[in-house]
């Protein structure tokens, strides 16, 4: 990354239209965004729906983009490509084939009627704070603290590592 960028965490997740390829597709997407690069990628994780119960079990992961995108633009960006997966808006928290999420921003505090960092969720969602811990285990959440004071201690029904894909 050149000069000037700034380290931002992304969440991704799934539950329509073959999952896990939809994640490694936005991965590739992530990367090719302008004046930016992915830096760093969880291992993919299995997990329970939290929102409407009668919906198929998500696959989340996190992303590091180190960007020198604006924060809004970067949120543009992130809507673009769920776009481009066939994500149509329905209800909230119900099953779509990509969500991404502005889970950081660098140390930014954004709070704004389309844009709130870190994300409103991110310190609630085991499906979120176990990959991002994977990514950073030392991050500090900028207003909340040390990302390891959120992990949960047992987060063993609602989530699970996938297996490794070995075919690219
Ligand atoms: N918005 C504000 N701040 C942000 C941010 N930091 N990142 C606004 C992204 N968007 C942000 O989002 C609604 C609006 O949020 C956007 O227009 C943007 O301006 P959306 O993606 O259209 O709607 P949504 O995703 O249905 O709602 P919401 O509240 O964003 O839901 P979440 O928080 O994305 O949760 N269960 C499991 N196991 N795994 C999941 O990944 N995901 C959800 C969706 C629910 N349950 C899940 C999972
Ligand atoms: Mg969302």
């Amino acid at each position: 990354m050149s000069a000037g960028g700034v380290a931002a965490f992304i969440g991704l997740g799934s539950n329509l239209g073959e999952p896990e390829r939809q994640l490694s597709r936005a991965l590739v997407e992530l990367d090719g965004l302008a004046h930016s690069r992915l830096t760093g990628q969880s291992p993919l994780y299995g997990s329970r729906p939290v929102g409407p119960p009668a919906q198929p079990d998500y696959v989340n992961a996190v992303a590091r983009l180190d960007t020198s995108l604006d924060a809004f633009v970067l949120l543009d960006a992130l809507q673009a490509i769920e776009r481009s997966h066939g994500r149509v808006r329905g209800e909230r928290w119900g099953a779509r084939t990509l969500d991404l999420d502005l889970l950081l921003y660098g140390d930014r505090q954004i709070d704004t009627a389309v844009l709130q960092v870190p994300h409103p969720q991110l310190h609630l969602r085991a499906f979120v704070l176990v990959p991002l811990h994977d990514l950073a285990p030392d991050l500090e959440l900028p207003g909340l603290g040390p990302l390891a004071e959120y992990l949960p201690q047992s987060p063993g029904r609602d989530l699970w590592r996938l297996p490794q894909r070995t075919d690219g």
